[in-house]
């Protein structure tokens, strides 16, 4: 009944284009009848609960400064950030909101429809605007009838809550398509968000114009702050938890399947945190020799290796980007303990090279050359490792690149130009990851039987300092027999 009633008021992600949002009246007799009464009953005794004892969101310092970063690019131009709109899911639920990067990290509000614009002020740069969906009226009965009223899905901040928390004039969203439509002078707006805003610009911004605004919000995270290194630092933290969750109950996963292992680290992201920064991966003997295994129906048994690969996503929105590779029953066998050992000291190599001034190819090539040597020792492929290297032919078994940035993105700053990112220069503040793996594919006749269906990968989460780098994720053991009496430890 109640989503009955819903889906006959509900607009599911829409907010009304004007200030006129007295629901639509219904005529089909399907939907329960509001009588006069009840229309006016319902306008009335409610309390004020309207909150004057806000402070400032703890990363406000810290959003103005990134605005004034923003600002100080693109002098005298009007520049627009959206948040996004609810996805569907199916019919009428969608999937939980999670803001755009963009706009989280410019304005540190995470409500779905809010649009940031920075208009150009002169000398002062810009002045920054946060649109926002205000509380729903009582009046027209908006709150109790339409499908966003906060009846249904919450209370909002009133505008001028917003305004408190998140240090910045707040306006209506619903006047955004007006205002957009009639601003005058050069505009760019971060695109794929929002296609209402989009709309509204269509005859104003190119596609050249406005990528140049994305990949300076990209490269604009390169550098973390210090919110969003202590963030980085409790994704870590809680996903060390989640991993320690996992090894408890691992007998239960044997019973049942990876799904257990999934759901056991998701209660904790969620409990700690907003989510988990993207689908955990839970594989299980041969499953780990595939990269993106989300899956997570297969069997936990006993003898083979877990990789698990999962990470807390703080309510914030930054996330931890961790691997362990375990073995189901406690003990490496000494195959599996010669693989892992091997990924292990490739990692070191890796570790090694994350320091200031080093290019961010050196931690990948250190490591590469450190599996090849193992590939080449173990009689897999035929040296001299040079040459393999030049050719690239341990790529079979080694399959991904090392390590990439991290922040509200697993794989952050995706945008940046590569002499900034790829071809650039480890700088303080970067955060990124060290996983080096080794990956015998089940069908792969290339390798005696034994290797095959393991594969093994380690992964933390590293923050580039002035002087090398700090281990975020040190809270979980690497060397294989730390692992297992670490294991042996939780399990008791
Ligand atoms: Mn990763």
């Amino acid at each position: 009944m109640a989503e009955e009633q819903r889906a006959e008021n509900a607009e599911p992600g829409e907010v009304q284009g004007t200030a006129e949002t007295t629901p639509a009246p219904r005529k089909n007799g399907v939907a329960p009848q509001v009588s006069d009464e009840l229309a006016e009953n319902m306008k009335h005794g409610w309390a004020d609960t309207e909150r004057q004892d806000l402070d400032p969101v703890p990363q406000a310092e810290h959003t103005a400064r990134r605005r004034a970063a923003l600002s100080a690019r693109f002098p005298g131009e009007r520049l627009v950030i959206p948040a996004g709109r609810l996805k569907t899911r199916s019919n009428d639920t969608e999937y939980p909101f999670r803001a755009s990067v963009e706009y989280a990290y410019l304005t540190g509000d995470q409500t779905e429809n809010g649009v940031l614009v920075l208009e150009p002020a002169g000398e002062r740069g810009h002045d920054a605007t946060l649109y926002l969906l205000p509380r729903s009226d009582r009046e027209n009965g908006e709150f109790w009838l339409s499908g966003q009223g906060e009846l249904w899905v919450g209370r909002r901040n009133s505008l001028t809550e917003a305004a408190r928390l998140y240090g910045v004039p707040v306006k209506d969203v619903r006047t955004v398509p007006d205002v957009l439509r009639e601003a005058t002078g050069p505009v760019r707006v971060v695109r794929a968000h929002d296609a209402e805003v989009e709309k509204a610009l269509a005859d104003k911004v190119t596609a050249e114009r406005d990528e140049e605004l994305r990949v300076f919000l990209s490269e604009a995270r390169l550098v973390k702050d210090a919110f969003e290194i202590a963030e980085l630092t409790r994704a870590c933290e809680s996903t060390a938890r989640g991993f320690e969750d996992v090894v408890r109950v691992l007998d239960r996963a044997e019973a049942t399947s990876e799904r257990y292992i999934e759901g056991t680290f998701f209660l904790r992201a969620r409990v700690e945190g907003n989510d988990v920064g993207y689908g955990s991966i839970c594989a299980a003997g041969p499953h780990a020799t595939t990269l993106h295994w989300v899956r997570n129906d297969g069997p936990v048994r006993s003898g083979d290796l877990l990789l698990l690969d999962a990470g807390v996503e703080t309510t914030e929105l930054y996330t931890a980007d961790v691997t362990r590779t375990l073995p189901v029953n406690g003990r490496f066998t000494d195959l599996q303990r010669k693989i892992y050992d091997a990924v292990y000291e490739a990692q070191e190599a890796g570790l090694a090279a994350v320091v200031p001034g080093a290019k961010f190819r050196d931690f990948h090539q250190a490591a590469q050359r450190v599996l090849t040597e193992k590939l080449v020792e173990w009689g897999l492929l035929e040296g001299p490792v040079e040459r393999v290297l030049e050719l690239g032919l341990q790529r079979r078994w080694t399959l991904h690149g090392t390590g990439h940035m991290l922040g509200m993105d697993v794989h952050d700053c995706a945008a940046a130009r590569r002499e900034s990112y790829v071809d650039g220069t480890l700088e303080p503040g970067m955060c990124l990851t060290v996983e080096p793996g080794l990956y015998f594919q089940p069908d792969d006749l290339t390798v005696p039987e034994e290797y095959r269906g393991i594969g093994v990968r380690i992964e933390d989460d590293v923050l580039v300092t002035e002087d090398g780098h700090r281990n975020l994720s040190d809270a979980l053991p690497r060397r294989s027999y730390e692992v297992e009496a670490w294991m042996a430890d939780l399990r008791g």
